[in-house]
């Protein structure tokens, strides 16, 4: 159930602290920091009463196969932003990407006038309601003043060895910001417990505001002169000043990142990304520390990274067609399909852990490309691989999920907008998972989440526990 927005005009951060009996550290003109402050404590209380009334109800039970297949689908996390379904795909606070392109504001204003804004989304994510265009607007404000890097972050950027990966460089620079985290220099302090969300809250906004520099530092400095493509520009939003400081100062490709980042930014819980920053949150490591260590997981091919190997492989696919004079149709991409697969690797883009059909994340950017580029040849590739994959991997027999995921499209429309360098592709991956991700963790701490800390067992005591238990437990 969504929750009507109230205005929060006549009450005061001071006043709502000493209601709920913690103190306000700071104000934030974006307003989002006092409907927290409204919605924590009813949420607070129902997660209470909840495990108090039902904790010792059962929800699920566990089979060796999981056991020792990575824990695939166990429910056994608490995550509020998004929830996932096989077939349908994700919904973020209930709503699926279409709903989320029809309501949210855009940059011009109206949903229907553009793509959703990052921060319209996070407000979503945050507060579980649709924000209005003005709240929108106030939160880029918020995040642009909180903007600032550290001194020492710039020049470490420029020290990077030439070839470090992208996503490497992301990660440090993210940890190498946590110098100001506010968490961590409260807790050393002895802060209590029930200001914990607080100091989430400035790290969470702190981090996500600074990622758009840090972000086109790395990409001008590994690619280019090191010049920023724009000087930081506070009369435009989120995506649009960092398309800027990258350097691709198109409309077209600022409305992509809009998308690009909304889409990206939460897939559930489970995912290597997203629980790679709650099992270190839940350390009470700071948000710097989560996020850093969740880009570390989002660097792994069979993950993020996977974005930047599909550009790779359909270049590869069609240099290698060109130079034996092949053309391009349904039947020679299943020939180098098998190739692949006969080679022993993963097509990257297909399949998925959890997802049973098409990543809607990847027909929200088809409908992009159909609607901004439906002449591009690689976009027409990308079409032509769609028509056969699925039928190559059911043949295959091996993939449980023959359809395309997310990262099966989103090289082709950077490419499009002249971003040829796709080992950074999976860094624009990361701006986006870090708004959701900093928003659960938020959540984390708004909710007391304890240390996570599930059980593991040997193959010794599997063997035994079969040995007692032929039939296993009902
Ligand atoms: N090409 C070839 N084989 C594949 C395959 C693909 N695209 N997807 C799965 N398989 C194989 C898989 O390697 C496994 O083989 P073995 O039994 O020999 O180990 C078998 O099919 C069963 O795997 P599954 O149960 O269907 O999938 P998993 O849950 O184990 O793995 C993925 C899920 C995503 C890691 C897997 O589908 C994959 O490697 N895909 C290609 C890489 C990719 O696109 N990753 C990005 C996923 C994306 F959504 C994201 O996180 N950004």
């Amino acid at each position: 159930m969504k929750l009507a927005f109230k205005s929060n005009a006549t009450l005061s951060l001071r006043g709502l602290a000493q209601r709920h009996g913690v103190r306000a550290m700071s104000t934030d003109s974006s307003g989002l920091k006092a409907r927290l402050m409204e919605i924590m404590p009813a949420k607070q209380a129902a997660l209470k009463a909840m495990k108090k009334d039902h904790g010792h109800k059962i929800v699920d039970k566990v089979t060796i196969d999981q056991l020792i297949g990575g824990a695939r689908s166990i429910k056994s996390m608490l995550w509020e932003t998004s929830l996932l379904d096989p077939v349908e795909g994700i919904r973020f606070r209930g709503y699926t990407i279409p709903e989320l392109q029809e309501k949210l504001p855009s940059y011009a204003g109206p949903a229907d006038a553009g793509e959703p804004m990052p921060e319209a989304l996070l407000w979503l994510l945050l507060c579980d309601e649709i924000p209005t265009k003005a709240q929108a607007d106030a939160l880029s404000a918020e995040l642009h003043a909180r903007a600032k890097l550290p001194d020492h972050v710039e020049p470490m950027i420029r020290a990077f060895p030439k070839g470090m990966h992208p996503m490497t460089q992301l990660s440090s620079a993210i940890l190498a910001m946590q110098t100001d985290s506010v968490f961590a220099s409260e807790y050393a302090k002895g802060t209590s417990k029930a200001l914990y969300w607080e100091h989430t809250y400035e790290d969470m906004l702190n981090v996500l505001a600074r990622l758009p520099e840090v972000c086109a530092l790395i990409y001008r400095c590994t690619y280019f002169d090191g010049k920023l493509g724009a000087p930081y520009d506070k009369s435009l939003d989120y995506s649009g000043n960092f398309c800027q400081m990258l350097g691709l100062n198109d409309p077209g490709f600022a409305e992509l990142m809009r998308l690009y980042i909304v889409i990206h930014s939460d897939h559930e819980g489970g995912n290597a990304s997203a629980h790679t920053c709650h099992l270190v949150g839940s350390t009470l490591s700071d948000p710097y520390l989560s996020l850093s260590a969740s880009m570390n997981a989002l660097a792994g091919p069979l993950h993020g990274l996977a974005n930047q190997e599909v550009l790779g492989w359909l270049l590869g696919l069609q240099n290698t067609l060109k130079e034996k004079g092949v053309e391009v149709t349904p039947q020679s991409i299943t020939d180098f399909a098998w190739e692949t697969l006969k080679a022993g690797k993963v097509i990257p883009g297909y399949g998925h852990a959890v997802l049973r059909k098409t990543d809607p994340r990847y027909t929200c950017q088809r409908e992009f490309a159909l609607k901004h580029l439906p002449d591009y040849d690689l976009f027409k590739l990308v079409n032509t691989v769609y028509e056969v994959m699925p039928g190559v991997l059911t043949d295959h027999g091996k993939t449980k999920n023959p359809y395309p995921n997310v990262d099966s499209h989103s090289g082709v429309l950077l490419k499009y907008y002249g971003f040829d360098q796709y080992d950074y592709y999976t860094v624009l991956f990361g701006v986006g998972r870090a708004y959701g991700v900093c928003a659960q963790l938020f959540w984390d701490r708004a909710l007391s989440l304890p240390l996570e800390r599930p059980k593991s067992v040997t193959s010794e005591w599997l063997e035994n526990f079969i040995k007692n238990n032929p039939e296993g437990l009902n």
